[in-house]
């Protein structure tokens, strides 16, 4: 489906956030992000119209402080939805070859609009009609295989980051439309890698949403821990070249909404990857503790003990910590721009 082009003159979410007359993180979302589009079927947008004049409360709210729960309502129940992508680990079909672990995937292309924030759909191109794209998950030394079919009208591949041939690397050959190619490497090495599509414009092709999280395990397993997935991405709802809404798996402030659960004193272990497009740098930051940073999960001894790690395109790490008292812990891109057009969630700690 084609995007339908802005009608709002002008208006981008810098130069609108510059202005900042309007108090309100959900406002200003509701405007930067207006230009998103809902399918005929979709139903109507959701989200707030923004005003054309600071109204009595957006001013209440710009000066003493808003609600930093963000976007207006909730997005359709059939949406993906980022609360189980975090703790899904697709670790494909395990068959065994002359001793050892083969894993296999089948990865499709396929064109879909999805729901970014309640109301603001993005026309994506998928892997597997999802963005982000599954994480794959394999233990360094498995055979993996990827059998990847394109069903969208433009080529695409499938470049993962990690060792393989060159023949395997995803740059050429394109597949072409209706056009399949098998990826088969072995996984090395262990850590913490992504995939995303290969041809070019590459920042189109990327930001599109043909990316994902592309996880080694090690040989000896990482300590016992609770784990999840948070893909750092942003959508450029009217196509001008700059992102209109932030998020952490897609959804923004979806986390806020839905704050994750966890126990007092649980090890936890975050996969975080950066695929931000058109914005250099992106970053996390952990509010009232601390996490043990593991750059690129290569090793396992880690590397720093920090509250806020920055992330260029494509760089991910592992960070490990626990939430030793009940309550609310945020966390959130530390480009405060990012934060507030969505990039902003919580953890609840709860007794066990
Ligand atoms: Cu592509």
């Amino acid at each position: 489906m084609k995007p339908i082009k802005s009608n709002a003159g002008s208006l981008n979410r810098r130069s609108f956030l510059k202005a900042g007359t309007l108090g309100g993180t959900a406002t200003a979302l509701a405007a930067a992000v207006g230009l998103g589009h809902a399918p005929a079927n979709q139903g109507t947008p959701l989200l707030a119209e923004p005003s054309p004049t600071p109204t009595a409360e957006a001013e209440a709210q710009h000066h003493h402080g808003s609600d930093p729960s963000g976007s207006v309502g909730e997005i359709a129940p059939t949406a993906f939805d980022p609360s189980a992508f975090l703790e899904a680990f697709d670790q494909g079909v395990v068959t065994s070859e002359n001793g050892r672990t083969v894993r296999t995937w089948k990865v499709l292309a396929l064109n879909k609009d999805i729901e970014v924030a309640p109301g603001v759909w993005f026309p994506a191109w998928t892997y597997n009609e999802q963005v982000p794209g599954p994480t794959f998950r394999a233990r360094a030394g498995d055979l993996v295989r990827f059998d990847f079919f394109n069903a969208t009208p433009h080529p695409h591949t499938i470049h993962f980051h990690g060792f393989h041939p060159p023949s395997m690397d995803g740059v050429s050959p394109m597949v072409e439309p209706g056009n399949t190619f098998l990826y088969e490497f072995e996984a090395q090495p262990f850590g913490l890698h992504l995939y995303h599509c290969h041809v070019m414009p590459l920042k189109r092709h990327i930001h599109k949403g043909l990316y994902g999280a592309f996880l080694i395990d090690p040989p000896e397993a990482r300590p016992p821990a609770r784990e999840m997935v948070m893909v750092m991405n942003a959508f450029d709802t009217n196509l001008d070249g700059e992102n209109e809404v932030y998020a952490v798996n897609t959804v923004a402030f979806h986390y806020m909404k839905h704050p994750i659960r966890v126990r007092v004193g649980e090890p936890l272990r975050i996969y975080l990857v950066n695929l931000t497009e058109f914005d250099l740098v992106n970053s996390f930051h952990l509010h009232a503790s601390m996490f043990r940073l593991y750059r690129t999960g290569t090793q396992l001894e880690h590397f720093e003990f920090t509250d806020t790690v920055t992330m260029g395109q494509g760089e991910r790490h592992v960070l490990e910590f626990s939430l030793d008292h009940p309550g609310q812990y945020m966390f959130h891109a530390h480009q405060s721009e990012f934060a507030e057009l969505g990039w902003m969630g919580l953890f609840e700690a709860v007794e066990a």
